[in-house]
């Protein structure tokens, strides 16, 4: 082989998955968006367990291994996740040698569960109750956290491992977008973590940048009223600790039928297939470019996983049809 290959080969041996994580493409949407401001999606979906939750995951277990609650080859990790922080820690777990027991609410898609499994992770599903309530996924894993010998619940709400992984979020889209003028950042928050350490560090970098949030219509994060919503991964009947408060400078609300009507235009117009909160923050972006008309102005979103864990949901149309969402 002539040098000129060798030279952009990393050696095999010193890539790790874990190493994997981040370093996210950010792409110019160009179908879906109007020609004159730039709209750039970053694809966390390219995360190797297929979200931007992997970010937080891997934040976690090094904070915990650090102070010294975790100990690879001993400890069982216990978290309640709504699928992608599972999927996170389960392909941590497996390269680190952890137990790991993930509760999940029996909403969630089929695939998530089945990821989990895969992965050699517990799955626990549980009923779609309110959070306080004994039977609530985050109840549940405080129990067994409580039960079993050497287990260490990772709190991703509270943990703020969580948000202080997405620095690193921000400072990558800064240097993605290469001096180009950011104007707005668009996010959802289920946990708050992304749009809160991608925010606070954007905000840092980008003075007079406005971070708008995407919540669920059903959620109380935007201070809306609590009832079921079908999308996953966003929005939530409390307000996490890992919600930064005076980061989130405002919130677009979205309907299930709306989100998911974007993420099925998201893969059929872009080629990108994403999830549902993915979709709710591409309608969101979509209204936020409408207010700029100058070529300077740029708009960044981010996509949070892929849409091949939605394929019985938010991709099927009986069950849309089922849920009155078609
Ligand atoms: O938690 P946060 O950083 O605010 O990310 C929100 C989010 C958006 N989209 C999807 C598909 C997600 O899965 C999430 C958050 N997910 C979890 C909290 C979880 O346990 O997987």
């Amino acid at each position: 082989m002539t040098q000129q290959y060798l030279e952009k080969e990393e050696p095999a041996e010193e890539a790790s998955l874990i190493d994997q994580i981040g370093k996210t493409p950010l792409l110019r949407l160009d179908r879906i968006a109007p020609k004159n401001v730039g709209l750039y999606a970053k694809l966390e979906l390219c995360n190797p367990g297929g979200s931007v939750k992997d970010r937080c995951a891997l934040s976690m277990v090094l904070d915990a291994e650090n102070n010294g609650r975790l100990k690879p080859g001993i400890s069982t990790i216990v978290e309640a996740s709504s699928g992608n922080t599972g999927i996170g820690l389960a392909l941590i777990s497996a390269a680190r040698g952890y137990k790991l027991i993930i509760t999940i609410p029996e909403k969630m898609s089929i695939e998530k569960k089945n990821l989990l499994k895969a992965y050699g992770a517990e799955v626990i599903a549980t009923p779609n109750v309110p959070h306080s309530d004994p039977e609530s996924y985050i109840e549940v894993a405080k129990r067994i956290a409580k039960e079993t010998p050497n287990a260490v619940f990772l709190d991703q709400c509270n943990n703020q491992a969580n948000a202080r992984a997405h620095y690193e979020t921000g400072r990558e889209i800064y240097r993605q977008m290469n001096r180009k003028k950011i104007s707005a950042l668009i996010a959802g928050a289920g946990t708050g973590g992304t749009i809160s350490g991608t925010g606070s560090e954007l905000k840092r970098l980008c003075p007079g940048i406005k971070i708008i949030g995407v919540d669920p219509e059903g959620s109380v994060l935007s201070g809306g009223e609590d009832r079921p919503y079908k999308v996953e991964g966003i929005g939530y009947d409390f307000i996490p600790k890992t919600l930064w408060p005076g980061v989130v400078d405002e919130w677009i609300r979205v309907s299930d039928k709306t989100a998911f009507e974007f993420a099925r235009r998201l893969a059929r117009e872009e080629g990108i297939l994403a999830g549902g909160s993915s979709g709710a923050a591409v309608y969101a972006a979509l209204q936020v470019v409408q207010r700029y008309t100058s070529e300077k102005d740029n708009v960044v979103v981010i996509l949070p996983d892929t849409g091949e864990r939605y394929l019985s949901t938010v991709y099927n149309d009986e069950w849309l049809a089922s849920n009155g969402l078609l």
